[in-house]
């Protein structure tokens, strides 16, 4: 196993569009192992291939407080959205920085496991957030462009400049 780098916000390439994993095999198999690693070392509560710079529709989620419930997405599609709710969330893409965001109350997910097995979920709570806030970065959003303009440009600049520090 090992730990990926997390790419940090605003880096570019968080904004491609993860492709469909057309083929379950090996190679797919150990990514997942890699994104748990590096997720549960983060102390994430999920992980999207994209913020490890892997542009495909990959997810890892686990919500459980004591980190055993470890949840693998392939090609996740949402085919129910129900309510809205005003949630806090962050982003080991964008460290230290907790913002709300409105998003559907509860989800209906259909994906593939790391076998390849179609399964659906009914998800509402935190694990409801957790998969949209996954799905936008398969498309290339960072849960900041849910924001005005004006936060994000003060969120962009201290970030860059947290960087700049950091360098
Ligand atoms: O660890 C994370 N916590 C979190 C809290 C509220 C809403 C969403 C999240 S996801 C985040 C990990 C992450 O950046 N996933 O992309
Ligand atoms: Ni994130």
């Amino acid at each position: 196993m090992a730990i990926l780098e997390i790419l940090q916000y605003p880096d570019p390439r968080l904004h491609l569009p993860a492709a469909r994993v057309e083929k379950i095999d090996a190679s797919t198999r150990t990514l997942v192992s890699n994104m748990a690693e590096t997720m549960y070392a983060a102390e994430g509560v999920g992980l999207a291939a994209t913020q490890v710079n892997v542009h495909q529709q990959v997810i890892l989620i686990d919500t459980s407080p004591d980190r055993s419930e470890l949840r693998v997405f392939i090609n996740p599609e949402i085919t129910r959205r129900e309510g809205m709710a005003l949630n806090q969330e962050g982003c080991l893409s964008v460290p230290g920085v907790y913002e709300n965001v409105e998003r559907a109350d509860s989800v209906t997910v259909t994906a593939l496991d790391e076998n390849g097995a179609r399964f659906t979920l009914n998800a509402s709570g935190l694990l409801a957030v957790c998969i949209q806030h996954e799905m936008d970065h398969l498309h290339g959003k960072v849960f900041v462009e849910h924001l005005s303009e004006l936060k994000q440009n003060r969120i962009r600049a201290k970030l860059k400049k947290r960087q700049r520090k950091a360098a």
